[in-house]
């Protein structure tokens, strides 16, 4: 059994499709055979401003969704970041070992700071790459399911750990990105050369997992696809349509082979009126399991405070390993 570790922010209440196929769903599939870890990362939400009483509440709404769809507290550990203060420690131990120019490389990084500008731009957000190295070492984690645009994040987790490996001895697993193909990066449905993201500048492209599927309805029919009038799979001269079937295919199990000949002689229309029946006939279900959680607190706390204990067995061992090799003086 693999050890297998991802985590989600919390930052708006609702997850948008890119999060579910580019992520959340491998989680689901991983949790059958493997040993996995699953976490909703509060701490990096607060590297960007945040509302106190909305980070709590987005918070219980994201483990509801983890939960509606489809994680079972029972095949996996899922927990809240901030209930693991070692996220934190080794987070501190791996920013002195990362070099100020590496930390600056990151593209991330540079987007959302280009974004938001220097005066808004914490350093919390600098060290962020760095929190997540720690997230993932701490459990010595073999797999790291995540969207491509982790990736750059994972080769510096991989960089660190051998940094530290050769700087003391052996003690991080080095990592593996998993990053399936086909859903490694879902676009913006009005942009489809942008990843879909919640903080794109128009909310049109964006196909949030709670909103009414009316909406998302409406998002999928007024896609932006291209003037040619035949469905076929071309990522770069008909972006809009590629991404369409990549998120049918997803959701239908059919491969893009199929759905090209299933579309053969009809328009754009059709594949946008198919997908949206598609989408819906998931996510209704997907909306009331996860009400369900929703309007049980106690038995959301339980969960968590079980994932929490659960991940503190795992993570407190590697932290104390880490501190007996950096130098720290062990508490009698
Ligand atoms: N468009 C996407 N396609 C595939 N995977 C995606 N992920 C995010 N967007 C896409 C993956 O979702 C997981 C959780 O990501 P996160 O918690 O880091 O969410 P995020 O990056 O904050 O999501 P956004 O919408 O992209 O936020 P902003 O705009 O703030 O950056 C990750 O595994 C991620 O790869």
């Amino acid at each position: 059994r693999l050890r297998v570790l991802s985590g989600i922010q919390p930052t708006s209440g609702s997850f948008h499709l890119g999060n579910y196929l580019g992520a959340v769903r491998q989680w689901v599939d991983l949790q059958e055979t493997n040993d996995a870890f699953y976490m909703v990362v509060d701490l990096h939400a607060i590297t960007v401003a945040q509302d106190p009483a909305q980070l709590r509440e987005n918070t219980r709404i994201s483990v509801a969704q983890l939960l509606g769809a489809g994680l079972d507290p029972e095949r996996c550990t899922l927990f809240v970041q901030s209930h693991v203060p070692e996220h934190a420690q080794l987070a501190w131990v791996m920013n002195c070992l990362t070099g100020f120019g590496e930390a600056a490389r990151m593209t991330q990084f540079k987007d959302k700071s280009a974004k938001q500008g220097t005066d808004s731009t914490t350093v919390g957000l600098f060290t962020y790459p760095v929190l997540m190295v720690a997230d993932v070492l701490l459990y010595q984690a073999d797999a790291v399911p995540v969207g491509e645009d982790q990736r750059q994040h994972l080769e510096l987790t991989r960089d660190l750990a051998e940094r530290f490996n050769s700087r003391y001895q052996p003690t991080f697993t080095l990592p593996k990105p998993y990053i399936p193909k086909a859903t490694a990066k879902i676009m913006d449905l009005q942009d489809p050369t942008a990843k879909m993201s919640k903080s794109a500048a128009s909310p049109k492209g964006l196909i949030s997992l709670l909103d009414d599927p009316k909406l998302s309805a409406k998002k999928f029919k007024s896609a932006v696809t291209d003037t040619d009038t035949v469905v076929s799979y071309d990522e770069e001269k008909k972006a809009g349509v590629s991404n369409l079937l990549r998120i049918h295919s997803a959701l239908s199990g059919q491969s893009i082979e199929q759905l090209v000949a299933h579309f053969e002689g009809k328009m754009y229309g059709a594949l946008k009126t198919e997908l949206a029946e598609l989408y819906a006939e998931w996510v209704v279900p997907f909306q009331q399991r996860t009400q369900a959680y929703l309007d049980d607190p106690a038995e959301l706390d339980r969960v968590l405070a079980l994932g929490a204990e659960k991940a503190r067995e795992v993570a407190s061992v590697t932290l104390a390993t880490v501190f007996d090799r950096v130098g720290f003086l062990l508490p009698a």
